[in-house]
């Protein structure tokens, strides 16, 4: 099947050159998944912004948060039999794994959805307390009775679980703590209630006997989870035979839930590809897109901290057309406009 994403002209529209470090001593390594959202007549995106400390010569050095704030490096001589790298992402440290770069959330916004600027008097998103000490990664923002729902990939030594913000102006946050122990992240928040409950996909992993899984749960106050059932799991041989996860809020139509989500091979090549489930039932998958509808092809997707990656968490619906926003090789922001239609022609 053809890539059906009409990629932005101006691709990448956001790279590390257009922030500035989140502290003196930092550097801004990469920018990936922004989660996106509309507000005060502009659209905006909550960038993920993933920092490293400034090269210290012969270690392997990361910012950590303190649980209780502040931040410290902790590094390791780069010779040592017990430092194990694992890729660009992670390394290990006598067992213990840290991430390379430390993430927070960052508000830009457009007035065209196309060229973004910063918004300097808009708060950071950090990690904040025990669950969030190597950081926050890959919001998604849901509208919904009023007020933004952010759920994020919380980050620590723990592990990596789902924690849970509240706004309603972009200036103050409730932080909801951890919703989804680890390990699990990928939570996307449905935008309506279903029979009087709130839905969420999410994507806990159990390699040992299972997989990484999209999964769906029910709440009736945002904050307790149950009733989980698996909804897509991967498929061997094909283009999400690793890994799979949901992307942004699934999207009403007529037909049902349309959900973009990706899928990864074990070579760790993440493609986009698209889930519709039962409007009122929304365990129930309708239909599931054999091929891809979006792959890494342009050089900005296949080079970069992390190739053949596109990864996405945030769009804009207007009428027919998905304004899909996404981070592309770990390492810069882009967008995509795809047609609603087209992508449902692909699933009957
Ligand atoms: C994981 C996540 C994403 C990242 C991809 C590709 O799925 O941590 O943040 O973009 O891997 O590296």
């Amino acid at each position: 099947m053809a890539d059906l994403a009409c990629r932005f002209a101006a691709n990448p529209i956001l790279t590390s050159a257009h922030l500035q470090p989140s502290a003196p001593g930092l550097q801004i390594e990469c920018l990936l998944n922004p989660g996106a959202f509309s507000f005060a007549g502009k659209t905006w995106l909550l960038v993920r912004v993933a920092e490293r400390s400034a090269e210290i010569p012969g270690k392997v050095s990361v910012p950590v948060l303190a649980p209780d704030g502040g931040m410290s490096i902790v590094a390791f001589d780069r010779g040592d039999p017990k430092l194990e790298c694992k890729d660009p992402r992670a390394f290990a440290y006598d067992g213990r794994v840290y991430l390379s770069t430390l993430s927070h959330l960052r508000l830009v916004s457009s007035v065209d959805g196309v060229h973004f600027s910063p918004e300097p008097s808009a708060p950071l998103l950090t990690g904040n307390g025990p669950l969030e000490t190597y950081g926050v990664e890959d919001c998604r923002v849901v509208h919904l009775e009023g007020r933004y729902h952010l759920t994020y990939t919380a980050v620590s030594g723990l592990g990596v679980g789902v924690g849970l913000r509240h706004t309603d102006d972009w200036r103050t946050f409730q932080h909801a703590g951890m919703i989804l122990p680890p390990d699990n992240k990928d939570c996307a928040i449905f935008e309506e209630k279903i029979g009087g409950r709130y839905f969420a996909l999410h994507r806990p992993s159990s390699p040992a006997l299972g997989g990484n899984y999209i999964w769906i749960a029910e709440s009736p106050d945002l904050l307790h989870w149950g009733n989980h059932r698996c909804v897509a799991t991967t498929r061997p041989g094909k283009w999400d035979g690793a890994r799979v996860g949901a992307g942004a809020a699934p999207i009403k139509t007529a037909d049902g839930w349309l959900e973009i989500y990706h899928g990864a091979t074990a070579q760790h090549r993440y493609c986009l590809g698209a889930l519709l489930l039962d409007l009122h039932e929304p365990w129930k998958v309708l239909a599931r897109s054999e091929e891809p509808i979006m792959e890494p092809t342009e050089s900005y997707e296949t080079n970069g901290f992390f190739g053949h990656v596109i990864f996405t968490n945030g769009h804009i619906v207007e009428g027919d057309r998905l304004r899909m926003y996404y981070g592309a090789a770990d390492t810069v922001v882009c967008g995509a406009d795809f047609s609603l239609s087209e992508i449902l022609a692909t699933l009957r």
